[in-house]
């Protein structure tokens, strides 16, 4: 397994975690040692989320992902499934899958299956074991794909393998991980990806959204109390590793939403006055004082799509989940360095999110046991049984009428499109029969996205733009 240069940190608030040297550790100690002794010695104790992960705290994470609360790995490997084959369309024959933060590799499954043309998959992860672990199972189950794992901190320097070499990447960074990041880190990661994936490249990344508090805070409050061990993982990690006697029953799990920076905020909370003895230093606590261990920033379209554009990365489309909303972005490199950084950071206007619909959002298809018909002009144009009602939200039922049923050589297709995010690109035909009323009086989704699938190969007419929409429900033939 490929192995990357070591990456001791130490936290400032602008600028996050940043390499730093202890001057009471030795050259032998570890970085983890390193970020210890200056986490636990700031004013404001905490520590870099990175080090949750050991094999205890990646099977925590497996364990969390499984919890009713914890909705993103639900929401984000659903969205995967339902979209794989448009999230994976334009991927290249021989291209490479590089994942950054691969756990379990369970949603590179979900990648590697839509898109066969896939011809290496690098998993990129701080966890030796986890890493380990997905990668005998991946290979087993993908006999044909060289996995080609990296160990290490992805917020240093990556150096790909040679397998990857010469072939167009496609990064892959779910599971809202960026979220964990400072905006400082989360620019510097987004930028080096840029370089390391090249011109050609595409970046698929899981980032939650923001949503209403309870939904978040819960997520991170499991009642079967996984999060809270994943938490104190890292004083019992401090303890195997660095000879510390921490007693986690003395520290409390808190989960809290800080709606100023719009994150979650992972304390561990000492509950009474105590000395902690780790990596040959000793640390005071006061009842009370906070150890910080994680921040999950949670994102908008907007402000990702920003944070992305300062980095050099447009959002090509992105799709959300309905709620609790879940978005995953695909990136392309920005290819026009020269604009402004203003226009820089302004959203292409290709960009097309894609939602699901849902509770807030939703929507049915179903047949219309009625004779269906539509009069232009004093003309039938269109005569159907097999119409599909399709009901959405607070809009009117609309009848989508087969094109079989309806006569085409009397619509005139118009430049006109509109875009619906729970349906797809919508294009317009005008009724030449009806005159002026007519202009742009009927739609149809050539490609509708998977939920409204039903309506391909179907027209819709507004009702004010025709001179009647006639339903008989007592015929059955002629
Ligand atoms: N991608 C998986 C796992 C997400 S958990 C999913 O979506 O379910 C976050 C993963 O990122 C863990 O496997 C953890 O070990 C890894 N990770 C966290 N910080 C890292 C870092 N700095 N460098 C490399 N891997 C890191
Ligand atoms: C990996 N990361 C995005 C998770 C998160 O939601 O911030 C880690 C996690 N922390 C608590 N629960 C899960």
């Amino acid at each position: 397994m490929q192995t990357l240069g070591s990456n001791a940190s130490s936290f400032n608030q602008a600028e996050g975690w940043k390499r730093t040297v202890s001057s009471e550790l030795t050259a032998a100690d570890s970085d983890f040692a390193v970020d210890v002794v200056a986490g636990l010695s700031a004013r404001e104790k905490t520590l870099p989320p990175k080090y949750f992960y050991d094999a205890a705290g990646s099977e925590l994470f497996e364990a969390i992902g499984r919890t009713p609360e914890y909705y993103p790995t639900r929401v984000e490997t659903a969205l995967l499934q339902q979209f794989a084959l448009e999230i994976t369309a334009g991927i290249p024959e021989g291209a490479v899958l590089v994942e950054f933060g691969s756990g379990a590799s369970a949603k590179a499954r979900v990648i590697l299956d839509a898109a066969p043309q896939i011809a290496v998959y690098v998993p990129i992860d701080i966890s030796e074991d986890a890493l380990a672990k997905a990668a005998a199972a991946l290979s087993r189950d993908y006999p044909k794909l060289p996995v080609v794992p990296v160990v290490g901190d992805f917020t240093g320097a990556i150096r790909l393998p040679a397998a990857a070499h010469g072939r167009v990447k496609v990064g892959f960074f779910p599971g809202s991980t960026i979220g964990n990041f400072t905006e400082a880190e989360a620019l510097r990661f987004l930028r080096s990806a840029r370089q390391l994936l090249g011109d050609n490249s595409v970046l698929l990344i899981g980032a939650d959204l923001v949503k209403e508090e309870a939904t978040l805070v819960a997520a991170y409050n499991d009642v079967e109390g996984i999060t809270a061990r994943f938490n104190k993982n890292l004083l019992a990690r401090i303890n195997r590793e660095l000879g510390g006697d921490f007693d986690s029953d003395a520290f409390d799990h808190l989960a809290i939403w800080n709606a100023e920076l719009n994150r979650i905020e992972m304390h561990l909370v000492s509950r009474a006055d105590q000395i902690v003895n780790a990596a040959k230093h000793t640390f005071a606590f006061k009842a009370g004082e906070r150890l910080h261990t994680e921040d999950s920033h949670k994102f908008t379209t907007e402000s990702f799509a920003d944070l992305a554009a300062q980095a050099g990365w447009s959002v090509s489309r992105e799709w959300i989940s309905a709620a609790p909303q879940f978005a995953i972005f695909s990136l392309a490199p920005q290819r026009s360095d020269s604009l402004p950084s203003t226009a820089r950071r302004t959203r292409t206007m290709e960009t097309k999110s894609i939602k699901v619909p849902g509770p807030n959002h939703p929507i049915s298809i179903e047949p219309n046991p009625a004779r269906v018909t539509v009069r232009v002009g004093g003309r039938i144009i269109a005569d159907t049984r097999k119409a599909l009602t399709l009901r959405e939200a607070g809009y009117a039922r609309v009848q989508y009428i087969p094109q079989k049923d309806v006569d085409m050589t009397l619509l005139a297709r118009t430049d006109h499109h509109t875009y619906c995010p729970y349906k797809g690109d919508c294009a317009y035909y005008s009724i030449p029969l009806g005159g002026d009323r007519s202009v742009n009086a009927v739609w149809t989704y050539e490609a509708p996205y998977t939920a409204v699938a039903a309506i391909k190969d179907h027209v819709a007419f507004y009702p004010d733009r025709v001179d009647a929409i006639e339903e008989q429900k007592e015929s059955k033939k002629g």
